[in-house]
């Protein structure tokens, strides 16, 4: 029988396990990649491992979220990553390089190689043909030690289309019309790999705006087969070397197949405050509009950006709107400051802004109160802006301009003639502000500023684990829920200590000083509990502060993962209405919970303040059991490692 292409892929990297649904198999990681504000602890824990270099063909570390230095914090994490990346065999890209996904389709993605990045928008690079996988920063530095990554083999969606894109309609209409029809959890526990002839239409930067905003359907990656357009891609880049033809065989089988035809696309926009809910355009075009933002992973390559110049070039931002721009790489903004486009942008009025995440993680570019922003990016969730009351909304960078000029909400097909860009044959290289690293590594000292404190422990697992609920919320949780960013919080994400202090701030301000009161306890959530990034701190700080266990109705799959690697049981509930027997405050106890996790014994939760009995299960592998008993993954390994 023939095969995809994700089981192609898989098989090239298979370390363990059998590649059939629901099972868990081991692959090794060709390339790994971390971003600042997850690379910190992903470098201390791999540190800890006690590794003169990393194992992988290719790892690398950017900087490009925690930007804004308001204080020593920031710059004393660069250069605590610059240091160790040179000891340990790491390249660093410095700050003003670009943003991580972007920089890493430009310059290494590697068609059929596997790549895990500390970072949930790492499936960017599927746009090249690649498995690129987000993970918590621990599973990335076991990936750098060495060590295979474990995934419950998913479930295999092909999304299949036809016909070509409409006139101002790109492919951030694509992602958004499969969110519309699929919701923020249509995709936990699958592959989304792209086939069909609308394929060839798309460019790789098209592919990688797709594969890029795949995180916010909950799937494991999403992917693209390499061809001509992958050719053309990467010759631009000058990395023709690396190509190579890889596509599904034609009798290959999938557990599902999705047809889209691209012809029959509109415009579309997510509104407030979740990226499934979407609507056309047209249909709430004529809202005022306080600010508009282009940037972000998913839409700031060159053509994005000289598309948004070529609407700008002769008009003006209308004067109620600030209007940002934050360009992908070095190599973006480098190219367009010599073609003259970003002359075109300053003149219509544009804030330029530097090359970084910057607004898409709140790190500065917060909107006024009230306010509605219309950003190129990925994520809108309620306050991740920096403003608690904004209300954002995510658009194309087509329909994000003819917002700006306008003033309000608009349909980018009433703005004109379509703009072509002109195909360009080489880009401009320049690779100098990626640092290669030492060749005399043991004459590196690594720099370790006051910022940085040594990893918080947890003991194994006690018998039985009694508390109180400390929280309870509802569906499509958050990791901006739980531990949120924002030009405040993220400088301390190498702080444990410090950064607990904030977990689920914008939910109850009190939980902290609840959760120390009653010396920690459990939490109970609704479904797709922890979506969204992919930040272990929301699960290291809460672990710091004592929770236990996590009882959901479904977990995201990132989130998840992190739980077990700190030591927090992930719980569901067996019948889901018994979500209603459990309120904060309640006093619960998981009787004899470690020998019935070891025994595959029936889980249960005895709600003492109610008197009553809820069933719970999981879907904890035995290696995932043996790592909740020992105290997390960290002590997992060192334990595995005498
Ligand atoms: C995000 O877009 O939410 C982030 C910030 O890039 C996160 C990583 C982080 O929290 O550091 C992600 O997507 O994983
Ligand atoms: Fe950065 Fe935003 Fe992309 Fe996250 S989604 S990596 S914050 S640009």
């Amino acid at each position: 029988m023939g095969k995809n292409l994700v089981q192609k892929i898989l098989d090239s990297h298979l370390v363990s396990g059998k590649r059939k649904g629901g099972e868990e198999i081991a692959i090794s990681i060709d390339q790994t990649l971390t971003q600042d504000a997850t690379g910190t602890m992903a470098y201390l824990q791999f540190e800890a491992m006690g590794i003169p270099k990393v194992k992988t063909k290719l790892s690398v570390s950017y900087v490009d979220h925690n930007m804004l230095q308001t204080g020593f914090e920031n710059f004393d994490d660069h250069l605590f990553l610059q240091s160790i990346a040179k000891k340990y065999g790491v390249y660093f890209s410095k700050p003003g390089n670009g943003i991580c996904h972007q920089v890493h389709l430009e310059r290494f993605g590697v068609p059929g190689e596997t790549l895990l990045g500390s970072d949930s928008h790492t499936p960017t690079c599927g746009g090249l043909g690649m498995i690129a996988i987000g993970a918590g920063g621990l599973d990335v530095a076991i990936a750098m030690a060495g060590g295979s990554f474990y995934i419950t083999m998913p479930k295999v969606v092909l999304v299949k289309l036809s016909g070509t894109l409409q006139p101002w309609v790109t492919a951030k209409d694509v992602i958004l019309e499969l969110l519309r029809r699929l919701t923020v959890k249509g995709g936990v526990g699958k592959i989304f790999e792209y086939g069909g002839e609308g394929v060839k239409t798309l460019s790789v930067t098209e592919r990688a705006t797709i594969t890029n905003m795949g995180a916010e359907l909950g799937a494991l990656t999403s992917l693209f087969p390499s061809d001509a357009q992958t050719k053309k891609y990467l010759k631009m880049q000058g990395r023709e070397a690396v190509w190579k033809p890889l596509k599904a065989d034609a009798s290959a089988k999938y557990d599902d197949v999705i047809e889209i035809d691209l012809s029959t696309l509109e415009p579309l926009i997510a509104r407030p405050h979740s990226p499934d809910n979407v609507c056309k355009v047209s249909e709430i075009k004529g809202t005022k509009v306080q600010q508009v933002c282009i940037g972000s992973c998913t839409n700031s390559s060159y053509h994005d950006l000289m598309v948004a110049a070529a609407m700008l070039k002769g008009r003006k931002v209308h004067s109620d709107v600030s209007l940002t721009i934050s360009p992908g790489s070095k190599q973006v903004l480098e190219m367009i400051a010599k073609n003259g486009a970003l002359a075109d942008m300053i003149a219509a009025g544009a804030r330029v802004i530097e090359v970084a995440c910057g607004p898409c993680i709140g790190m500065g570019q917060a909107p006024p109160s009230g306010g509605v922003s219309v950003r190129s990016f990925n994520r809108n969730f309620e306050g991740r802006s920096g403003t608690a009351d904004a209300q954002v909304f995510l658009v194309s960078p087509e329909t994000a301009i003819v917002t700006a000029i306008n003033g309000v909400i608009s349909d980018p097909r009433e703005f004109g003639e379509p703009i072509i860009i002109k195909d360009i044959k080489r880009v401009t290289i320049d690779d100098s502000m990626v640092i290669p690293p030492s060749e005399r590594p043991e004459e590196v000292t690594i720099i370790r500023g006051p910022n940085i404190k040594p990893l918080p422990k947890k003991e194994p697992m006690p018998d039985t684990l009694t508390g109180d609920v400390l929280l309870k919320v509802g569906d499509n949780i958050t990791t901006d829920h739980i531990m949120p960013a924002g030009a405040k919080v993220l400088p301390l994400r190498s702080n444990i200590p410090a950064i607990s202090e904030f977990v689920f701030e914008k939910v109850d301000k009190e939980f902290v000083s609840r959760a120390k009161e009653k010396g920690g306890g459990f939490l109970i959530g609704g479904v797709n509990y922890g979506q969204g990034s992919s930040r272990e701190h929301a699960a290291l700080a809460p672990m710091y502060l004592g929770v236990k266990a996590v009882i959901a109705k479904s977990f995201a799959r990132i989130h998840r993962a992190n739980l077990v690697n700190f030591g927090i049981l992930p719980l569901t509930f067996e019948d889901e209405s018994d979500y209603n027997l459990c309120d904060q405050g309640d006093s619960i106890e998981l009787p004899d919970i470690k020998n019935r996790l070891t025994s595959g014994g029936k889980v249960i939760i005895n709600n003492l303040t109610k008197n009553k009995e809820i069933k719970v299960k999981h879907t904890l592998t035995p290696r995932e059991i043996d790592i909740l008993c020992v105290g997390g993954l960290l002590n997992y390994q060192a334990q595995s490692s005498k």
